[in-house]
This record gives C-alpha cells, structure tokens and sequence, in this order.
C-alpha cells in the first residue's frame, strides 16, 4: 500500500492537518505533497454543503462531479463525502430523476451559461415534479451515484450507520435508477439513452455529430456563453454546438421534460455501465441494510447482457453508441466505449478485445492516460475538450476496470501515469493526451478527489466484493 495511504488529512478551518499514525514511518515527500495539495483544491472548491468543479468555470454543484469528488472526499472526510450526495440527492424531482446541475441561489446568473432563468425548473418543471426551493437544470448525468455512496459508507461504516447515510440515501437512489429505466428505455432494448449530449457528460463527443446535425441550432444572438469568459475558445464546444444545445434544451423544457419523441436519443455505453455498476453497488447497499440485493445483482447482469447485444462492435474491438433516431450504431471510436470494462461480469472475450483496444493506436496515448477520442480518428482535436483530449474521471475508470480483470500491471501503469500528470497539469480540467499539456480549468474537482482516491490505494475487490487485485 502506498504509504501516503496511511495518513489521515484533515480540513481545519486553518487548512490542511495531518493525523499520521505514531507508528508510521514519514510519507513519501512527492506523495503526500500531491496529497496535499490534491486536499486544497477540494476545500478552496467546497461551498458548505457540496463541490464546485471548478470556482470559475463551473460555479454550481454538477450531478456526476459529486459522486466522483463524493469517492476522493471520504478518504479526507467521510462526513463531507455524505454531505456532497446528500446535498445533490435533496434536488431529486418526484419522477426520480437526479439533476445535472443544482444551483447555488449566491451565485449571480451571468456567471454561467444556461442558467436558472434558461431552465426553469421550478415552473417548466413542475409536472415532472421539480423542486419548488431550489432551481436546478432538467436533463441528468450519468449515474455514479449508487457507486459512490457504497464506497463512501465502506469508508467509514460506523459513521455511516450512526448516521443513517444509506437507510436516507437507498430510496433515492432506487427511484434515481427506476426513472432511467422506466422512462428513458427509448429503444425499447432494455438500455437507457440520453436525450442530451450534456446528459453523457462528454458533451462535444464526435460521437454526437451525426445525431446533433440534424438539430437546428438556436440563433447565436439568442444566448450568451459564459464559459468563454473563463476558458480558452479552443479548448472549449463550438458556438455551432452550442446553438444545438440550446435548441434541445429549450425543447425539452418547452415539453415539460416530459420523456417523448426528442430529436436526440443515443444509447451510449459509458452512461449504461454506470448504470450497471451502481445497480450492484445497489444491491450491496439493500444487503446491508438487509433486505436481499439479488434482484438488483440479476437486473445488472440482465443489462449487462442487453450492452453487449447492443453495442458491443466486434470490428473496432470496443463498444459504440448507437443512434436511435438516425438509426444504428455511431462509427466513431470514444473513451465512452471502453468505460464499460469496468464491470468484471463481461463475457471473456469481450473483455480480452477490449485491453486490446486500449492497448492499440487509437488509445495508446504517450502520456499514458486514455484520449476522450481516437487518436487516428478524423475530428481527433488534442485540446478541445472531449474531441481528444484525456480526462481524469475517464482515467479513474478504466483503471478500476483494469483492476477488475486482473490486470494489475496496466492499471499500476495508469495510475501512474494519472498521478504524474495530475501534478504537473496543477489539477487540470483536461490535458493534451500526448504531452501532458493543461486545457480547461485548473484546481479541478475531479481531478483533485480521483487523485486522492488513487493516492489511498484501496482494495477494489474488498470494497466491490468482487474479483479484481490490489490498487496501489
Ligand atoms: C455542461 C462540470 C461539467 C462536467 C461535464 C463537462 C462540462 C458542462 C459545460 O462540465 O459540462 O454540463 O458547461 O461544459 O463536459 O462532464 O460534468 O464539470
């Protein structure tokens, strides 16, 4: 275990203290630097009640960026981590659905782009049950949630129980996962599709160039972005993809964010293995609380099986989205493809293709993260945002399931390479896959928790209870 795993960080009103066990010899100094400064970044971004991504950038609490911030704070403080799900989970609307953003009523409106007033929650949003006291955006995330409040609890059980962390959060998460799989199985096939590219969180994805062409944009002058005031042009969507995702939206909004006939509907892969893994963390949080999980452990391996029939695309070796309203599946290589190697129920040979993949030209990046698109891909960009460049959460991901297959050389490899550049990118929002270089935000929320989470070396098959070897 590495020994920075056996320091325990506190956050004091001061800044950052260290419990270190009397007995342990001092930690490595470039480790519990990182640690260190890994620790700021979460507290300087900490409003009270939840994480923002990033102070400038993005100034409100964002759905998956909790669940993931959720997994590196408990290594700091347990109670905080709960906190951070408790805080997102509070904004549920009554169909269950978990939204993307939860407002902060301190923050002025020009500060991002699209706020309150574009959304409308608490008036647009009422029949599908919004909250009335707070605003929040009506599109999802993809679903760590169930994940990260398993891990969360498992950091601290005794806290959690005299809590009541899972017994509160269990029927909110059950109806987060009922919504998905009630009201956006749009084909019909048993998979969820997102009806936003914001809503897979990998928002300008050449994967959503063919279903987003046939999107008229809104007029440039009928909105104003305010991410530009924060991050460079180039690094950032086009103001094409932007008028497109207004116009949808507007639209969903404009419908009530009522599930009908929307212009995008994509079944992707990464958004569905979420899905999955959390159902299991399910499962294990209803054995806990003890009620039987293993309905929720069949409904994973059914979903499971519905992915790989789905998606699964033996020619590119990987997993591929699929377009429902232009019909079948997207050709084009993305990260989201081989997220779903972190579950440890695929078939064999599914999973066997799949290092391959990562392994190969399109992936094998010299940083030694994973790009968010192919390398050798048509539209590679390697700083903008989710057309190439590589992200940390994407990182984090495919290293557990590097774990989970028993690849422990290749996920020490990722780990590795993870920590290196986390550091010298100060936390970036994203790098250059190829030399490291920083884009987006720095001091980033995810970026900084991951790295306290791979910096902990936890025990994945102790925590998942399932077949996997060591982290760290
Ligand atoms: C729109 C907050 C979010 C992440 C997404 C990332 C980016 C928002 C934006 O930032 O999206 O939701 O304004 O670009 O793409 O994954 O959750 O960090």
């Amino acid at each position: 275990m590495d020994r920075t795993a056996q320091l325990t960080a506190r956050v004091t009103e001061r800044g950052i203290a260290y419990d270190p066990p009397s007995s342990s010899p001092p930690p490595a100094p470039s480790a519990a630097s990182l640690h260190v400064r890994a620790a700021r970044v979460l507290a300087a971004n900490w409003t009270g009640g939840s994480t923002v991504p990033s102070r400038s950038l993005y100034p409100h609490q964002w759905s998956w960026d909790s669940a993931f911030i959720a997994i590196g704070l408990r290594h700091l403080s347990p109670l905080r981590a709960q906190t951070e799900l408790e805080t997102l989970l509070a904004a549920q609307w009554a169909d269950g659905r978990v939204p993307h953003i939860v407002f902060s009523p301190s923050v002025p409106l020009d500060a991002y782009f699209p706020s309150p007033d574009f959304w409308r929650s608490s008036t647009a949003g009422r029949p599908a049950g919004a909250p009335r006291t707070v605003q929040t955006s009506g599109i999802v995330q993809p679903p760590v949630h169930a994940l990260a409040a398993w891990l969360v609890h498992r950091a601290d059980p005794v806290l959690s129980r005299a809590r009541g962390f899972l017994a509160r959060v269990y029927p909110q998460l059950a109806a987060w996962h009922r919504y998905l799989l009630h009201c956006r199985d749009l084909g019909g096939g048993g998979l969820v599709s997102v009806v936003h590219p914001w809503e897979q969180g990998m928002d300008n994805s050449p994967c959503w160039d063919g279903p987003l062409a046939r999107v008229t944009p809104a007029p440039a002058h009928s909105f104003r972005r305010a991410d530009l005031d924060h991050g460079a042009a180039g690094d950032r969507p086009t103001d094409l993809d932007y008028g497109r995702y207004v116009r949808l939206a507007a639209d969903y909004r404009d419908g009530g964010y009522a599930d009908r006939d929307g212009e995008f509907a994509v079944e992707d892969p990464s958004f569905n293995a979420l899905l999955i893994a959390s159902e299991h963390a399910l499962a294990r949080i209803a054995a806990e609380l003890g009620a039987p999980g293993t309905a929720r452990h069949a409904r994973a391996e059914r979903l499971t099986a519905a992915l790989v029939e789905r998606l699964w695309d033996d020619a590119s070796g990987m997993f591929l989205c699929r377009d429902l309203r232009g019909g079948g599946p997207i050709r084009e290589r993305s990260v989201s493809g081989l997220v779903p190697l972190l579950l440890p129920g695929l078939p064999r040979e599914v999973a066997g293709a799949l290092l391959g993949t990562l392994r190969g030209p399109h992936f094998a990046a010299r940083t030694g993260l994973v790009p968010s698109y192919d390398l050798r891909g048509p539209a590679f960009e390697p700083n903008r945002y989710w057309r190439g460049p590589a992200w940390f959460n994407t990182a984090w991901l495919v290293e557990r399931g590097l774990r989970a297959h028993g690849e422990s050389g290749a996920a020490d490899a990722l780990r590795g390479a993870f920590l290196r550049t986390a550091r010298e990118s100060g936390f970036a929002e994203y790098v250059d896959p190829d030399t490291g270089e920083a884009c987006g935000a720095p001091g980033f929320g995810w970026t900084a928790a991951l790295t306290l989470d791979l910096l902990h070396g936890v025990d994945v098959a102790r925590e998942t209870g399932e077949e996997g070897g060591n982290r760290g």
